[in-house]
């Protein structure tokens, strides 16, 4: 309780913003905070920790809104981060706008200077129009001006954040809100307990009949499982729903595990096959966008295609190609109505098609084999990936995270997922700076021990965080592909001046030694037996460790796996 409550309690009792805010994140099940303190939301997060709130300290708003996002989509419940004014809002809007982008739900909540003075432009602390400029980036923005409208603004943070396409909400609070003071029986009774905050959306009887006689017509169908098929958590009606078909299907990055990627139906290694092929491709949760290829051109092939697109967003619909047979609901209704559709004789997806599928699988695992054995050193990205892969399938209920151009695209090639929402990575944007942010809210929030697999230039947009992951003593073990550079580390700079090229960093950089700096284990591994003993080692202990894994500079490719969407290449094209 604040001094001016305690004061005033003896007469009437009293609550503040202050307590209202706790209270109404607490009502809803919202125990858990990430962000950065400073004026004016300092004494919140003290008297949040107070109150039993999780209130976790990050190093930099970005971090804590990219924990805050990702435990939207791990919980199904708005991730919170809470900033100061000005330049902490606008560190944490990125994160808020990934989030949106996503369709990941979150909630950023920022303190804001005095509005009397913001909205005459007359110079405050931190002074910033700061629901303005979060609009266009978010689902919705609110502010509150009364305690005694705190309840309902979270419950409408809350309810825009998660219901229909989660994405992300900026709640603004003006410094003034929180040592509002009102009765304390009235302010209890303002707070709202939101009740079904994501209603189920259940489809139209009509759309699923369609879907199943386009499904049915198919001679060569495909199913997508993007990454909302894994935020919907509808795990068991998802693989029953591909188990009772006997249709191929090719997990997104995110999706991956949804069902294990080396189950008989997967279709991750026979990507290009499916894709030129299928004759209808049912897509759940999963857009088609430039992950996609938008559903047209080369990678799809000359076969005329049928799509089939289940998501909870109507707009989705026709963003690309034509769909012709959209089923708008969420995941788990729409899967549920279309597996009770196909009652108890469906027939199975034929065996030439997926004799195909299979072959073309079996030749490209078998390809790949040879060069993950491989013990070079330096070690080359798939001797590295080829221990990390064993390690993942040993211990299928870590977390991994994934983010860097090499070391991301090899790796969700490489790496084998078996469980749900295992793999998180750069999402829609491909955007570097998630990799300690994911980390720590992966660990936070399930209590699995995590494995970041990170470029070492990707690593940089977050790497302050070991602390952060010393400092709360997560089981997080980082290794970082150090290459000396972002893609490969061998430019040169062609006028032969002292400068580098804009591409390459310090040779030989040593990334365990941050970590040794807060206490964490630092490790350099130079061999793939070292890297293995290493990664064991951390996940055993669960002790926060990095590793720095020396990768030869010239071993990657230039973007990774898209080089092609380089100005330079599609010039080329035209
Ligand atoms: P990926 O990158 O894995 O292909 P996307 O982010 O492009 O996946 O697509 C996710 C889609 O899932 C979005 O269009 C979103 O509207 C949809 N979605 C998210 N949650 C649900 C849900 N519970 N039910 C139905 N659709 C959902
Ligand atoms: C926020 C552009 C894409 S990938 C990448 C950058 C800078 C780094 C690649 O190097 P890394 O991996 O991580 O060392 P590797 O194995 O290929 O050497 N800023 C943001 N997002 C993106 N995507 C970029 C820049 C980029
Ligand atoms: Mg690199």
């Amino acid at each position: 309780m604040s001094a001016v409550v305690q004061s005033i309690a003896a007469e009437q009792e009293l609550t503040d913003g202050f307590n209202l805010i706790i209270d109404a994140l607490k009502l809803n099940g919202l125990n858990t905070i990430y962000g950065v303190p400073g004026i004016p939301i300092t004494d919140f997060g003290r008297m949040a920790q107070a109150a039993g709130i999780r209130v976790l300290s990050f190093r930099h708003e970005q971090n804590a809104g990219y924990a805050a996002s990702i435990a939207g989509f791990l919980t199904k419940k708005p991730g919170v981060c809470l900033t100061v004014s000005a330049p902490g809002f606008l560190n944490g809007l990125t994160a808020l706008a990934h989030a949106t982008t996503n369709c990941f739900p979150m909630i950023l909540i920022s303190g804001s200077s005095e509005r009397e003075i913001v909205d005459l432009q007359q110079g405050d602390y931190e002074e910033m129009d700061q629901l303005a400029i979060a609009k266009p980036l978010c689902k919705a923005a609110f502010r509150v001006l009364h305690a005694a409208d705190i309840g309902i603004g979270v419950a409408r943070a809350i309810r825009a954040a998660v219901s229909g396409r989660p994405g992300g909400v900026y709640l603004d609070l003006p410094a003034k809100l929180f040592g509002q003071v009102m009765d304390a029986e009235a302010g209890k009774n303002s707070l709202v307990k939101v009740i079904d905050a994501a209603p189920a959306q259940i489809p139209a009887p009509d759309a699923v009949k369609r879907a199943l006689d386009v499904l049915k017509s198919a001679k060569r169908p495909l199913i997508i499982l993007g990454k909302g098929a894994a935020y919907a958590q509808a795990d068991d009606e998802i693989r029953a729903l591909i188990e009772k078909s006997g249709i191929p299907f090719l997990p997104m990055s995110m999706a991956k595990g949804l069902l294990p990627d080396t189950h008989p139906q997967c279709a991750g290694a026979a990507r290009s096959t499916v894709l030129k092929d299928a004759d209808v491709v049912m897509l759940i949760g999963a857009r088609l966008n430039w992950l996609l290829s938008h559903g047209k051109g080369k990678s799809w092939g000359d076969t005329p295609k049928k799509f089939i697109q289940i998501d909870i967003e109507p707009k989705e619909m026709d963003s690309n190609v034509e769909i012709v047979a959209p089923v708008v609901g969420d995941i788990g209704s729409c899967v549920s109505a279309l597996l009770a559709g196909m009652g108890g004789n469906w027939p199975a997806a034929s065996a030439d098609w997926t004799g195909v599928v299979s072959k073309k699988r079996e030749e490209n695992i078998a390809k790949m084999a040879p060069r993950l054995m491989n013990n070079n050193s330096p070690m080359d990205y798939h001797g590295a990936l080829g221990v990390l892969r064993t390690i993942v399938k040993e211990r299928p209920d870590a977390i991994l995270v994934n983010e860097g151009a090499n070391t991301l695209d090899l790796a969700r090639g490489i790496i084998d997922m078996y469980q749900p929402r295992k793999r998180i990575d750069v999402g829609t944007w491909g955007i570097m700076g998630i990799g300690m942010g994911y980390s720590i809210a992966a660990a936070i929030e399930t209590g699995k021990p995590v494995l970041a697999i990170e470029g070492d230039s990707a690593f940089g947009f977050s790497g302050m965080e070991v602390e952060t992951i010393c400092r709360y003593n997560l089981p997080v073990c980082i290794v970082i592909f150090n290459n000396d550079g972002i893609y490969r580390g061998t430019d040169v700079n062609p006028t032969g001046g002292s400068d580098v090229a804009p591409t390459v960093f310090v040779k030989g950089a040593r990334y365990d030694k941050m970590m040794e700096a807060f206490g964490g284990v630092g490790i350099n591994a130079t061999s793939p037996d070292e890297l293995k003993r290493a990664v064991n080692a951390a996940l055993d202990s669960g002790k926060p460790t990095l590793i720095n894994a020396v990768i030869d500079p010239a071993a990657g490719s230039e973007s990774g796996r898209i080089g092609n969407l380089n100005p330079q290449s599609l010039l080329k094209k035209k």
